[in-house]
């Protein structure tokens, strides 16, 4: 990707991360961030950087639906027991961890295909289970309402596209 692209990426705000670490969350991983090698971990960290930044608990691990399906099996048939209640699921090639994952459970699975969407697909798998978890959590919920504000907020205070294109920096609007 190159590095104009990345500038335009949505960034998590600082003070959302500084409010995340003040306020404990519901006790345990709520959600289990999963992928099918370690190098997918580079996109689906921000994943786990959407539910830092709402103070939600998750935890990571690698795991393949071609190279090692008995631990897939194993781990999403037990997650809804172990207290999990929403799976991420990343992977390139077929992309099928996440399809093979939402076999196995009644959790909803939501999946991030590596090459085809990558980081911001990641990010927004992050905040999409931040809102099914707000369903049932209150901190989750206001958490979510403040990223939310805080999101406006940065657009009311940019609503002239020119003044942060690189194409156009620097001219009048
Ligand atoms: C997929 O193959 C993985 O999810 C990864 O996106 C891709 C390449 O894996 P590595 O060769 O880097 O382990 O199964």
């Amino acid at each position: 990707m190159r590095k104009a692209q990345r500038n335009r990426l949505p960034r998590i705000p600082e003070a959302l991360l500084e409010l995340a670490a003040m306020s404990p969350g519901p006790a345990g991983p709520l959600v289990g961030i999963i992928m099918g090698s370690k190098s997918d971990w580079e996109t689906m960290a921000h994943a786990a950087k959407a539910l830092d930044a709402l103070g939600i608990a998750y935890e990571v691990n690698v795991m393949s639906a071609h190279r090692t399906p008995a631990l897939v099996d194993e781990y999403v048939s037990g997650a809804e027991g172990r207290g999990l209640e929403v799976i991420i699921a990343g992977a390139g090639g077929a992309a099928h961890l996440a399809g093979v994952s939402a076999a196995r459970t009644l959790l909803p699975v939501l999946g991030v295909p590596m090459q085809s969407i990558g980081q911001p697909g990641a990010t927004n798998a992050g905040l999409l289970a931040a809102a099914i978890l707000a369903n049932k959590h209150p901190q989750i919920r206001a958490a979510l309402r403040k990223y939310r504000d805080s999101q406006t907020q940065t657009l009311l205070s940019q609503t002239d596209p020119r003044a942060w294109s690189s194409n156009t920096q620097g001219e009048t609007p």
